[in-house]
């Protein structure tokens, strides 16, 4: 039988509203960042922001990070001398506050998307005698002209103090800016982001950056990476097949969206033809 009613979409334009009729779009709300921060982000590529986790909240969130380590890396982007643990998000809800904190939604919404999805959320302890990782940038993946919109914004979380000596990330500054094919050579300026447990470098996805090398004997240089990308892009880990309905269905707004519980216009995402938050109904 023919419907007779619904919404008549008259053009290409309709296409690009929202459509959804039980869950519209949710927009994330975060804390705005101040005018000089974005100022940096927008000139340097990144900035710090410090002192984002109370000590008891950092200590909580470093324990159940360390819990989660497993075996060092598999290559040397990974770093054959360094831990790195995934699915986080499968794994333990104290960390749900590095994944969608207000101050990082902020720089989200400022500058990346209203609705962005977590891309990547992995924990990386760099151990004693790790040489500097490969430098890349996390958008390398799309393949996209450069200079270009803003495709991806990734977050690091110093949980130990990170130094020059024990691999405190390596920036390039501006080279968020640099057109493609253009890589760090020695003659370029670079900067290490020596930061206080609990505070966290926040950068544009187009930034070259490499974890340092750790020249200590003795020291651990713990972090948690998230990172984020706009919501027409394919996520680095596979974050539907990561984290379990069950465990989704259970966390506070905004990580499903984060998660991928989220359409972006007029349906990318859907479900059977629905918005997939409707799996978590009875
Ligand atoms: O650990 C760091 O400081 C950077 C790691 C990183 O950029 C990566 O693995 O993608």
């Amino acid at each position: 039988m023919a419907q007779t009613s619904g919404l008549v979409l008259e053009n290409q334009d309709a296409l690009s509203g929202d459509i959804a009729g039980t869950f519209k779009k949710k927009a994330i709300e975060g804390i705005a960042p101040r005018a000089e921060e974005l100022e940096a982000f927008d000139r340097d590529g990144y900035v710090v922001v410090k002192g984002l986790l109370d000590p008891q909240r950092l200590a909580q969130v470093a324990q159940a990070t360390r819990d989660l380590l497993g075996p060092t890396g598999r290559n040397s982007f990974e770093g054959f001398k360094t831990q790195r643990a995934y699915a986080l998000l499968a794994k333990s809800r104290a960390l749900d506050i590095l994944a969608a904190h207000p101050q990082i939604l902020g720089f989200l919404k400022a500058r990346l998307h209203d609705e962005p999805l977590l891309s990547a959320f992995l924990a990386i302890n760099i151990r004693p005698g790790e040489d500097q990782q490969i430098a890349h940038f996390d958008d390398g993946f799309y393949n996209a002209p450069r200079p270009g919109p803003v495709q991806g914004l990734s977050v690091i979380w110093a949980l130990d103090p990170f130094t020059a000596e024990n691999g405190a990330t390596k920036v390039w500054p501006g080279s968020h800016l640099w057109e493609n094919g253009r890589e760090p050579t020695q003659s370029d300026a670079s900067a290490q982001a020596v930061m206080e447990a609990g505070d966290a470098i926040v950068f544009n996805g187009a930034l070259w950056h490499a974890g340092g090398a750790n020249h200590t004997t003795d020291r651990f240089r713990l972090a948690v990476t998230a990172q984020y990308c706009a919501p027409w892009l394919r996520t680095q880990e596979n974050m539907s097949l990561s984290v379990p309905p069950k465990i989704v269905a259970e966390m506070a707004d905004p990580l499903p969206s984060l998660l991928g519980y989220q359409i972006h216009p007029p349906f990318m995402g859907h479900v059977n033809g629905m918005h997939p938050r409707r799996l978590f109904e009875g």
